[in-house]
């Protein structure tokens, strides 16, 4: 797969789309030095990898633009492939003359992720990493910028590599015993496999599950804002956004769809969702509203319960977590006791007799100091569930999915290892899981294992 051969020339433009000081034209494949010679001023033919010359493009021998010319010889480039960067001024109407005459001297439009693809064939990098880069491209937030960074650095790749190196090992193991099979001799230790197997699934397992915190990283943190009628759901998420985004009044079952807005917080993308009132309604729009809520709650990470402070009671909190909790058993809650501004109560008598209650805050939406606390909780609540800063992060939802297969059908071979199945039924388990494993990177199977048998045991046929 690797020695994929590209025999055009692509051309796109690499720069965001519209007006710039400066853009920038890439082409690559074998000859595009030669294609862009001929419609430069300067003779770059012969020119050496990473060189850069300044001179004229040149449209039927009239001057189309003055621009630097930068050289990468395969494999020194992005692609491994010969490539020319062409920087040229920034109009629209440059970029397009300048794209059309490289079409006319025979490069073609490149694809969408086309140069990346290439670099992926030629072994630049490998596919988490040509996905990392989509993902650098779209970050948003700083927490998401750190993963895609982490990620195209090949983290993820080392990882998965070790864990299918010692797969691999495994698996010949078992298919050379398989060849000698009329000498009964067992080659691999069953404990020795089975302990094997177990640290692999256990690491599998440990990546599969990072990948809940890895999503709401990438495409943000979902905070649920949920509660009864009137409890203050709407002006809170006006006041933690320092926007009029919704509605509110003083009427019961104003909010009747979610409204969501996403807030970067120390360096993490949320998105605070409000939403409909819960209540048991005849009205359909309304009703329709809570199911969403409902919606809503299983999705969060974070669910913010929300009730007006004269209607605390032991009863209520412990209803409004069994309610939240029959929903969605991860979400972490966050009880918001709102409106303190209107109690008469002193706060500190209630904070005695709910202190059992984790996570309970007495707060007003009228007021800044609260406002900064539950932000600062928000984003505590969050990091607690976080894996340390050194360990690797699933982003990806096709890397999950792999991982969740491996981790499967390592289950599959344990069990046929603990059976004490035969060789060949743990080997194809095994093989399964090289593979899903493989499909991530985008590694060959097959070849590795046969490889690695005629490497280590040189059986010589
Ligand atoms: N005094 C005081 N009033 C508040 C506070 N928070 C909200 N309110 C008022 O409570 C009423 C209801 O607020 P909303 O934000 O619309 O409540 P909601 O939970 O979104 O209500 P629904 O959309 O109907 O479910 C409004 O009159 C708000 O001004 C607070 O902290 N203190
Ligand atoms: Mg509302």
């Amino acid at each position: 797969m690797r020695n994929h051969q590209t025999e055009d020339i692509i051309c796109a433009i690499s720069s965001p789309p519209g007006v710039g000081a400066i853009a920038l034209i890439r082409l690559s494949g074998a000859g595009s030095v030669n294609l862009v010679n001929q419609v430069f001023t300067k003779d770059i033919k012969a020119a050496k990898g990473y060189s850069v010359h300044f001179g004229n493009i040149m449209k039927q021998d009239q001057p189309l633009d003055e621009v630097v010319v930068t050289i990468f010889r395969n494999p020194h480039s992005f692609t491994g492939e010969e490539s020319v960067e062409i920087a040229c001024h920034g109009s629209v109407f440059i970029q397009q003359e300048l794209l059309s005459l490289l079409m006319a001297h025979g490069s073609r439009m490149a694809e969408p992720g086309e140069f990346s693809k290439r670099a992926f064939y030629n072994g630049k990098m490998d596919l988490t990493q040509t996905e990392a880069i989509a993902d650098l491209i779209h970050s948003e937030s700083e927490g998401a910028h750190r993963l895609a960074m982490q990620q195209m650095k090949g983290g993820i790749s080392k990882e998965l590599g070790s864990l299918r190196d010692e797969l691999i090992k495994f698996a010949a193991l078992v298919e050379l015993e398989l060849d000698f099979a009329e000498e009964d001799i067992e080659f691999a230790d069953r404990g020795e496999l089975i302990a094997l197997v177990k640290s692999v699934l256990l690491k599998v397992n440990k990546l599969r599950d990072s990948f809940q915190f890895g999503s709401a990283i990438k495409e943000g943190v979902n905070v649920a804002i949920v509660g009864k009628p009137n409890a203050g759901k709407s002006s809170w998420l006006n006041a933690l956004s320092d926007d009029d985004v919704a509605i509110v009044s003083d009427i019961a079952g104003t909010t009747r769809d979610k409204i969501e807005v996403p807030l970067i917080l120390a360096g993490t993308k949320f998105r605070f969702i409000d939403t409909a009132g819960l209540r048991e309604t005849l009205d359909v729009i309304e009703g329709m509203g809570v199911e969403r809520a409902k919606d809503v709650i299983t999705k969060a990470e974070i669910v913010i319960y929300m009730f007006d402070i004269a209607e605390i009671s032991q009863t209520y909190l412990d209803d409004a977590i069994k309610y939240v909790k029959n929903l969605n058993n991860t979400a972490e809650i966050l009880l918001l006791a709102n409106k303190v501004d209107t109690s008469t109560q002193s706060l500190g008598a209630y904070g005695h007799e709910y202190s059992h209650f984790a996570n309970l805050y007495f707060v007003s939406a009228k007021d800044p100091e609260s406002v900064e606390f539950v932000k600062k909780e928000i984003v505590r609540l969050f990091n607690q569930n976080k894996v340390s800063s050194n360990d690797i992060v699933v982003t990806n939802a096709r890397h999950f999915e792999a991982l969740r297969n491996a981790s499967i059908d390592l289950e599959k071979s344990l069990q046929g290892l603990e059976n004490q199945l035969s060789g060949d039924f743990v080997a194809m388990d095994i093989r399964q899981v090289i593979h899903h494993l493989g499909s991530i990177t985008g590694e060959i199977t097959q070849d590795n294992l046969l490889g690695h048998i005629f490497k280590n045991f040189c059986i010589g046929k």
